[in-house]
């Protein structure tokens, strides 16, 4: 046997090595939500919260937290999106072996799920702090009923998309994924597309990436998931537009900010960041919502766990995005139509 051969196959058993270590130390599986008294994370306050500026999950947990005045520390973890793969890394995996984002830690128990993060968060803030929650039962239903038309599933995250506003968002935000992508180096996309447990997100970053925002216009696949979510988002967006029509006040529910305005204002944003806003506006009127992502902007909250956390790069994909959106034809065409 040569020695460059000998040289080669050691090389190869060297790599494998290296990627079964790697991998069985970012084993990862589902988490239920709900706080998990059995874990106790090392901690330095009593709250502190994993969150991420661009994740939408992750924006409802900073919204919550922010409107009860709860303190805590800030853990900022990465998304690829905002330059790494930190929530596959052997460290987050400790503190969400499900290896996704929000995490609030309570004591050093860890809470997963937002939705389930905004209850506790509600139930377990000061005494002087705000009731998110309504007492009313059958506003309390609808509160529960906002939440979960607005929640992405771990399990189908983009199914459904007509009877929910929550699948529509991942697919309304892939063309700022591509615009952002365009913003980070292929080195940081391969942790990922090694090790990333759903292989479709990686293997679609790296399309991303390669292909740009116009060469994917050309998978109709993924053209026909964006226009069947921005078709059903729109009667969301009607529908929506007529509840606050029919509120008895500011917010969804009437006078009362509640849990369910934190979640709308998340869905909100992500809808304005990409360009979608004013594309449903230019096509019906929508004076209620208008005014509404108004005055949620208008909050406090806002300006602490939005405007202060906000992270570059999706300022940049925002803006690429609505550059693109506004001077390549094909883009436009394909992902705005006008209505007929
Ligand atoms: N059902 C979960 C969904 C959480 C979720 O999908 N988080 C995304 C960010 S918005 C995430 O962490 N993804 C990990 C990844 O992209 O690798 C919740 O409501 O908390």
């Amino acid at each position: 046997m040569s020695t460059g051969l000998i040289l080669s196959l050691v090389l190869l058993a060297g790599a494998l090595i290296w990627y079964g270590i790697e991998k069985s130390r970012r084993r990862s599986h589902a988490m239920d939500g709900g706080i998990h008294t059995d874990i106790t994370l090392p901690h330095e306050a009593p709250f502190e919260l994993y969150s991420n500026a661009f994740s939408h999950c992750s924006r409802k947990a900073r919204l919550a937290m922010a409107e009860l005045g709860i303190a805590y520390i800030h853990r900022p973890i990465d998304l690829v999106e905002t330059g790494q793969y930190q929530t596959i890394s052997p460290a987050y995996l400790k503190v969400n072996p499900a290896g996704i984002l929000p995490v609030l830690v309570h004591n050093g128990h860890p809470i997963y799920e937002s939705d389930y993060i905004l209850k506790y968060a509600a139930a377990h803030a000061g005494p002087d702090a705000p009731q998110l929650t309504p007492d009313d039962p059958q506003k309390l239903a609808a509160m529960n009923e906002w939440l979960d038309y607005c929640n992405i599933t771990n399990d189908d995250p983009l199914g459904n998309p007509e009877g929910r506003l929550g699948p529509c968002v991942p697919a309304l935000t892939m063309p700022i994924f591509v615009t952002m992508m365009q913003c980070i180096s292929f080195k940081k996309l391969i942790p990922g597309l090694l090790f990333h447990p759903d292989k479709k997100r990686p293997f679609f970053f790296s399309a991303a990436k390669l292909f740009g925002l116009r060469g994917l216009m050309r998978a109709k696949p993924l053209t026909d998931l964006v226009g069947d979510a921005r078709d059903a988002a729109r009667n969301h967006l009607k529908k929506l537009d007529d509840a606050l029509g029919a509120s008895q006040g500011d917010w969804i529910l009437g006078d009362q900010f509640t849990l369910a305005d934190i979640t709308l204002a998340s869905a909100l944003l992500r809808i304005a960041e990409t360009g979608w806003l004013d594309y449903f506006k230019s096509l019906d009127d929508l004076p209620h919502v208008a005014a509404y992502y108004e005055r949620l902007q208008a909050r406090p909250s806002w300006q602490t766990a939005i405007t202060d956390k906000q992270h570059h790069l999706v300022e940049q994909g925002s803006n690429d995005l609505k550059a693109l959106l506004k001077d390549d034809q094909l883009i436009k065409s394909t992902l705005q139509p006008l209505a007929n």
